[in-house]
């Protein structure tokens, strides 16, 4: 096994969010974000946790590079806190402490000769924006694109691989399907495709920005985050669990990479809501509808694919779903279950299934043939304090050694890798409960002590062979 190396091109790294391990919430001229007004509110997280101190990276960030450099690893990606930038969201004020803080991150990981991948959001929308509508606004693609012209021109002469929005899928129905991430809302049945909608635009804003403005001159790759689970269908040998589990590709990663990458929704899912919209009573479709101009902005517009994967699935085919209220699930038409077999990690939805990353890798360089992809997260959680993580050891020798496999034996072109997570940090509405860091941080202490977990030791050893050790 060891005999086997990643190749050259291949870098390893780690992966962070600035609302999960920052703190300073209200330090250096930062505006307020959804997730601050979210946690500030009592019984929307575990425990009733915030993120206003979490693992203190604002104040600790030197700590957290000296260990990136033990660890060997060359890629580092971290998000930037919009309201740090621009307090209300707006290019009106822009906050140069906030720059700052990210201008001294960058210069401590290249003093390391780490590289930066940075994510313009990861879910930490200004307050003032939320107010005017978040993400349903359809303006929202014309603010996320003034805040990305900030942050190419102060920070992009040293940054050459940008990731505009991390996991739409998510935000998008956590936020405004379900309501249990910020801002809260639920509004299933057309406030995910809405949401999806001005996600998609925004993502494209950004990267004709770049493409336009900075990309002749700081010569960086841009590009729109998507999760995705593989989907086995349940009974191989039949057609309609195949077409269950096309329909969930299509309906998940699919949303978003298909307009990205090919243009326009993926038509089976025009279809699919279009047709149970009207039997809901609906004139028009739930869907958003894309002009022909939107079509083209928006198609095209990725360097390579960042591809955030945990797990997989089984898919079952049904249609028997009922016109009761208009939702998504139900647009999808599937049941989808796990198999009993699969590890299960402290995170309910996290179950271990490593040659799924490998049937994900090909796929996704078969449907989308993105030229790179970056494997920009990948982790498990444990429960608070476990050193001796081996069930996170066991996940990521078996996820590793299958990417490696992707790579060498089916020739996918994946660049990096950015396990999911340095450090333990806050963990959205789960609070401190679930820990994905392979660096434990004591979040009872006011210092944040950081602890090496066996996994970390572990990811050092692979980082310095270039191969899966034990
Ligand atoms: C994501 C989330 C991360 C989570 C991680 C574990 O991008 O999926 O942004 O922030 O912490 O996925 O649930």
């Amino acid at each position: 096994l060891a005999d086997k190396k990643f190749p050259d091109t291949f870098r390893f790294g780690t992966a962070g969010a600035s609302y999960q391990i920052e703190g300073g919430w209200n330090e250096d001229g930062r505006g307020v974000s959804i997730w601050d007004t979210f946690v500030h509110t009592p019984g929307h997280v575990k425990n009733n946790a915030t993120g206003d101190v979490a693992s203190d990276s604002y104040h600790k960030y030197k700590e957290d590079v000296a260990i990136l450099a033990d660890l060997g690893v060359k890629l580092y990606r971290f998000s930037i806190a919009w309201p740090r930038i621009l307090p209300d969201g707006t290019p009106y004020k822009v906050n140069q402490a906030g720059i700052d803080y990210y201008l001294n991150l960058i210069k401590e990981l290249q003093a390391n000769g780490i590289e930066p991948v940075i994510t313009l959001y990861h879910w930490d929308l200004p307050q003032h924006l939320e107010d005017l509508g978040g993400w349903l606004n359809p303006q929202i693609a014309d603010y996320f694109g003034d805040y990305a012209r900030v942050v190419y021109k102060a920070l992009g002469p040293y940054v050459k691989y940008w990731v505009t929005i991390n996991e739409p899928g998510t935000t998008c129905t956590c936020g405004y399907g379900q309501g249990i991430h910020a801002p809260g809302k639920s509004l299933v049945g057309d406030g995910i495709y809405t949401c999806a909608y001005n996600s998609i635009r925004a993502h494209a804003k950004a990267y004709r920005i770049y493409e336009e403005e900075f990309k002749k001159t700081q010569g960086g790759k841009v590009t729109l985050n998507i999760a995705s689970s593989w989907y086995y269908p349940k009974d191989n040998s039949s057609s309609l669990d195949q077409l269950a589990a096309d329909r969930t590709f299509e309906f998940n990663p699919g949303l978003y990479a298909n307009p990205v990458f090919k243009g326009n929704w993926p038509q089976i899912v025009i279809d699919r809501v279009a047709n149970r919209s009207k039997l809901e009573g609906y004139s028009f479709s739930r869907l958003p509808v894309f002009t022909q101009e939107e079509i083209d902005y928006i198609n095209g517009t990725f360097d390579f694919f960042a591809l955030n994967i945990y797990t997989s699935s089984i898919v079952e085919y049904t249609d028997e779903w009922p016109i009761s209220q208009p939702t998504v699930w139900l647009d999808q038409g599937t049941i989808t279950s796990v198999d009993p077999s699969w590890p299960v990690s402290e995170s309910s939805w996290l179950t271990s299934d490593p040659p799924g990353v490998r049937y994900l890798l090909n796929y996704i360089q078969e449907k989308y043939n993105p030229g790179e992809i970056i494997i920009t997260e990948n982790g498990w959680s444990t429960v608070p304090g476990e050193l001796t993580d081996t069930s996170r050891v066991a996940y990521l020798k078996g996820y590793l050694s299958n990417i490696l496999d992707a790579i060498v034996d089916d020739g996918v072109n994946v660049t990096g890798y950015t396990l999911w997570s340095l450090l333990d940090n806050f963990e959205w509405a789960e609070g401190y409960t679930q820990r994905f860091g392979i660096i434990s941080v004591d979040f009872d202490d006011a210092n944040r002590t950081r602890t090496y977990k066996d996994s970390a030791k572990w990811y050092k050893r692979v980082v310095e062979a270039r191969a899966i050790v034990d």
